[in-house]
């Protein structure tokens, strides 16, 4: 037990008995835990942010009977706005955000049903009930978390972690009470915050998705800055729900997507109330007497650049993130950070959450160039600290990782974009096959199915090995979740087509495909 250097004799030991499965393999054994009553602050790993991926190793290491401590705490946002232990997914991300969305989605099926044959007295929404039932889910879980770092001897602390050297931490909580720390082993698993341009009137007057999940009145009349999967998700619920929502494009929808797919996403909210503002900008924005927020906005698409105005109930800035580096004090540590996205640079020998500094690791969304997702989190802690504790030497495989978006028309993809295969391979080193199709359930209550659309890129030679798949209708994530398992099989055209179909389903249409963008065909899939 490396802390146990640190230990005085007047801490008590005790054995505790740990069992555990890892890598298809049994272990388990007897260790010393050390009690401290308070006293002893030296672990074997100290966690630094409890989100998905700090949880996710602390609760790992500490099935190994290491002594464990996570740290975590909520800066509250520019609006006040703050919450408990879990982190972003589950207090202001993956978690509200999906309950949000399914509110949406059964407005949508409120609609639907009757079509199929259901007598719907006249419906109405409210936003208090919605939030209030969402945030009390979240709570759920914020318990549970603490629940379940106990039941693990994991030692817990509201408190924002800062280092006073490589192995020193000092903990400050929200009554100004010092504790500190050291640790054998750190981990750096923070997260990041939404940024607010620095727009005349932003700072004031903005929400960001960290109040958007914590409103417990309905936002009204929103506009929504970015366009990012942030944005289009967040706008996209807050139409489904009944809102006259406004997104501003600077450039273009889902950078870093498959464009393709992400003017269908839009199109297909367009078609469903959202409206767009592209090529536009804030440029000021000020509270007027009615209690709405002015927004001065500069048009691309006026080559003067005139300025224009609307009102809104309220503005969510969704544009883009920023790790939580700051407040770590890293400049008392040997880690580097890249001085461009303000995040640890890893890959240090050889392991990609290494940082420079000996001792330390990152995971999540604080590590460069890494996805920003919470299964990717977890998956990297739990192999961080199975590599530290030499359970395994298993590595994070950050690639092919497949993700949705959760907009109304939701999107699914894994593997590469079809502008990236191109740049990759070249327009005759790949095929791209395609189709129109038209969901089951769109057809009895006559809804418009034109962006439902799936697109599989494969190598044009061999076996024709998929590159990349893409998936625009219900259900995105069940279906793209099954097909990223095939993927990382190594799966290939001659697979895929070769696997009976699933009728009828949408992701069956994936297995039907047989018309290719280079043969000029109709891709619109006819009858079954
Ligand atoms: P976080 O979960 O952000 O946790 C970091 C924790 O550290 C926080 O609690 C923070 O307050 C705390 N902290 C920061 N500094 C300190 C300090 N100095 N001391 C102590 N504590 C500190 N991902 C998906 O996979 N699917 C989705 O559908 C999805 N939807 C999203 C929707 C939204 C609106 C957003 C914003 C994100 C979404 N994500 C989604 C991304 C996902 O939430 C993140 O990738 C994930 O939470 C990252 O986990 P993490 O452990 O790196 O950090
Ligand atoms: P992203 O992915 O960084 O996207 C930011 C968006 O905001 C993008 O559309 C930007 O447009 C836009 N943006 C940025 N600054 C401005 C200003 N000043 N004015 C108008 N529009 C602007 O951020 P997200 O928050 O959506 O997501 C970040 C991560 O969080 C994501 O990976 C998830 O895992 C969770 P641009 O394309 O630069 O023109």
């Amino acid at each position: 037990m490396a802390a146990s250097g640190h230990l005085s004799k007047q801490f008590f030991k005790t054995f505790r008995q740990f069992k555990t499965f890892v890598d298809g393999r049994h272990f388990s054994g007897t260790v010393r835990t050390y009690c401290s009553s308070g006293r002893d602050n030296s672990y074997d790993l100290i966690v630094i942010g409890g989100g998905s991926g700090g949880l996710a190793c602390a609760k790992e290491a500490a099935s190994f009977g290491k002594k464990v401590a996570v740290l975590d705490f909520v800066t509250p946002s520019t609006q006040g706005t703050k919450w408990g232990l879990g982190g972003t997914c589950v207090n202001v991300g993956c978690i509200p955000k999906k309950l949000m969305h399914q509110s949406a989605l059964l407005g949508q099926a409120i609609k639907d049903a009757k079509s199929f044959g259901w007598n719907i007295p006249e419906t109405s929404f409210s936003w208090e009930t919605m939030a209030a039932n969402i945030q009390g889910h979240v709570k759920s879980l914020n318990w549970g978390h603490r629940v379940q770092l106990k039941d693990k001897d994991v030692t817990y602390l509201n408190a924002k972690g800062s280092f006073l050297d490589d192995k020193t931490i000092e903990a400050l909580d929200a009554k100004g009470r010092k504790t500190i720390l050291k640790g054998d082993k750190i981990v750096i698993a923070v997260g990041g915050r939404p940024t607010i341009p620095d727009i005349p009137g932003a700072k004031e007057h903005v929400i960001t998705s960290d109040d958007l999940f914590w409103l417990k009145k309905s936002p009204g009349k929103t506009l929504v800055v970015g366009a990012s999967y942030v944005a289009l998700e967040c706008a996209g619920f807050l139409a489904g729900v009944g809102l006259d929502v406004t997104v501003m494009v600077r450039s273009i929808p889902l950078r870093g997507f498959d464009q393709e797919m992400a003017n269908h996403v839009c199109a297909y909210m367009e078609n469903h109330g959202v409206k767009f503002l592209y090529k536009c900008q804030p440029d000021h924005m000020k509270k007027i007497g009615t209690g709405q927020i002015a927004v001065q906005y500069r048009n691309g698409h006026n080559s003067d650049e005139e300025i224009e105005e609307d009102y809104f109930n309220t503005v969510l800035m969704a544009t883009g993130r920023w790790p939580e580096t700051k407040a770590l004090c890293l400049q008392n540590t040997s880690v580097k950070i890249d001085s461009s996205t303000g995040k640890i640079i890893g890959g240090f020998n050889n392991d990609f959450e290494k940082t420079s500094a000996d001792n330390i690791y990152a995971i999540g969304d604080i590590l460069l160039d890494r996805p920003e997702l919470t299964p990717v989190a977890i998956r990297a802690g739990k192999l961080l600290a199975r590599r530290l504790f030499e359970v395994s030497h298993s590595q994070m495989d950050y690639a092919s990782v497949g993700t949705t978006v959760f907009t109304p028309l939701e999107y699914g993809c894994v593997g590469l974009s079809e502008e990236s295969a191109l740049h990759k391979y070249g327009e005759d080193g790949i095929e791209v096959y395609h189709s129109y199709y038209k969901p089951l359930e769109f057809t009895v209550p006559q809804r418009d199915a034109s962006q439902c659309y799936i697109k599989f890129i494969c190598m044009r030679e061999g076996p024709k090995k998929l590159v990349g798949l893409h998936y625009l209708g219900p259900n995105a994530g069940e279906v793209i979740q099954g097909f990223a398992t095939a993927f990382r099989a190594g799966a290939s055209m001659s697979t895929v087509m070769s696997t009976v179909g699933i009728h009828p389903t949408c992701a069956e249409e994936i297995v039907k495909l047989n018309i290719t963008k280079r043969s000029g065909k109709d891709p619109q899939v006819t009858g079954c």
